[in-house]
């Protein structure tokens, strides 16, 4: 195992809300097979321009990476390369920051084809500037003032920026296939009028645990997705049919969140995060037993925000409530996916959520007009009562807005 020294500057934070988010960089080397050795932060109103922490910090910095024999320094706030070579080369070691300790997390998580040329992307991306910093100083060493040496670095730097950029658009192109047949998967099922609900939130709430109970509640077979305690452990969405009562619904696993996701992360992982933004109804799991909760709803709905997903309908679960003595001060659903506690409720409110404003109505639907009962049938109750000479007499019961598509053959309307 490498061992590794966290550093950071707690910037703009409240000392507490650093603490946090510092702790969270710790956990994320650990998810990373890093083990921090060493510990070291300061709080400062900006950030050094040359070597990011100040003068004596720094070399407080140097001697703790000694002393631990530490194989690299994780740097919790984002660097600039210049920045964090200057630290390396004032410290003997890598520096790396937290965003490559994410995209390292991703690249060892990824399963799915989709997932690792994902992550592959996001990688490329954010090395091509660090590469073509370094190639343009080594051509810069080898200059030596030639106008002939000069032109042979600017056309190394556009040589690997042209690689990259072609291995960036040959992956671009791949996913795009992808995302053609997993489009054409999803119109399989949409033409059924499903709808959907995404599992979103921080990472390690709980999604998938939620998931697997509510797929043991179902009264149709599905396949459990992988729960873990660690970071990042769910990578692609799963989807998964839930039927519970007269109701279906289809259920989507997505990757959870984390403050300060890259960017490069949140554009690669816009597919996986697709499902949340073309939601019916999103469930925001909250691991209430995290004193950084309140901190990580935020964190959540501010990325809901950034991908598009900022106007759905969000109910929110408390979950992990078995790990709380008192948990009177929680004011919303409180579940516990461990022991089931509170999952009849939650099942109840989410239903009343996913088909609000039911209408009921009475149709005689022409026989040439039959091919709507296979369209909306897993949208709205329908009971046959009657075969007429003119069409079938139906009773509809469903959201208002696919009964409206009735509403030529409607007969009389039933108040409820
Ligand atoms: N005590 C307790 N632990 C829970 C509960 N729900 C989930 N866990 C545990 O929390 C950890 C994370 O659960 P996951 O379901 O994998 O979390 P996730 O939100 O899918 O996480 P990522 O996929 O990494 O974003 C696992 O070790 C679960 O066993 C709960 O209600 N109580
Ligand atoms: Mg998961």
């Amino acid at each position: 195992m490498k061992k590794a020294v966290l550093a950071g500057i707690s910037l703009k934070n409240a000392p507490k809300q650093f603490a946090s988010v510092f702790a969270e960089t710790k956990a994320l080397c650990e998810a990373c097979n890093l083990e921090v050795v060493g510990e070291i932060s300061q709080q400062s109103r900006s950030m050094d321009q040359r070597t990011a922490f100040r003068q004596g910090k720094i070399q407080e910095l140097a001697a703790l990476v000694k002393a631990t024999d530490a194989d690299l320094i994780v740097f919790h706030n984002p660097l600039p390369i210049q920045v964090s070579e200057r630290i390396s080369s004032l410290c003997g070691v890598n520096v790396i920051d937290r965003t490559s300790l994410i995209l390292d997390i991703f690249a060892s998580r990824a399963r799915s084809k989709a997932a690792t040329l994902q992550v592959e992307m996001a990688r490329l991306q954010y090395d091509l500037p660090r590469i073509l910093h370094e190639t343009a100083d080594q051509s810069g060493h080898e200059r030596g003032g030639s106008a002939y040496n000069r032109g042979a670095g600017e056309m190394r730097s556009d040589l690997v920026a042209r690689q990259y950029g072609g291995r960036i658009a040959a992956l671009k192109k791949e996913l795009q296939k992808i995302e053609k047949q997993r489009w054409q998967d999803e119109r399989r099922r949409t033409r059924t009028l499903m709808r959907r609900v995404a599992l979103v939130g921080y990472t390690n709430a709980g999604k998938s645990s939620l998931m697997n109970r509510m797929i043991a509640m179902s009264t149709m077979q599905g396949r459990t997705v992988r729960e873990e305690d660690m970071l990042f452990a769910t990578l692609d969405t799963s989807v998964r049919m839930i039927a519970y009562g007269q109701r279906k619904f289809l259920l989507y696993d997505t990757v959870g969140f984390v403050s300060d996701l890259p960017h490069t992360l949140i554009d690669a992982f816009k597919s996986t995060l697709d499902a949340a933004r073309d939601a019916d109804l999103l469930v925001h799991v909250a691991d209430a037993s995290d004193p950084a909760c309140t901190d990580k709803i935020a964190i959540t709905e501010e990325t809901l925000q950034e991908i598009g997903a900022g106007n759905i309908e969000v109910l929110r679960v408390y979950n992990k409530c078995d790990l709380l003595e008192d948990d009177s001060h929680i004011d919303g659903l409180k579940i516990s996916c461990r022991t089931g506690a509170g999952m009849d409720i939650f099942m109840h409110e989410l239903l009343a959520r996913l088909y609000p404003k039911e209408e009921s109505a009475l149709i005689l639907l022409p026989y040439d007009r039959i091919a709507m009962i296979d369209m909306y049938k897993t949208a709205v109750e329908m009971t046959i009562l009657e075969n007429r000479e003119e069409g079938m007499l139906i009773s509809l019961k469903g959201p208002a807005r696919y009964i409206a598509a009735f509403r030529n053959y409607r007969i009389k309307e039933i108040e409820e």
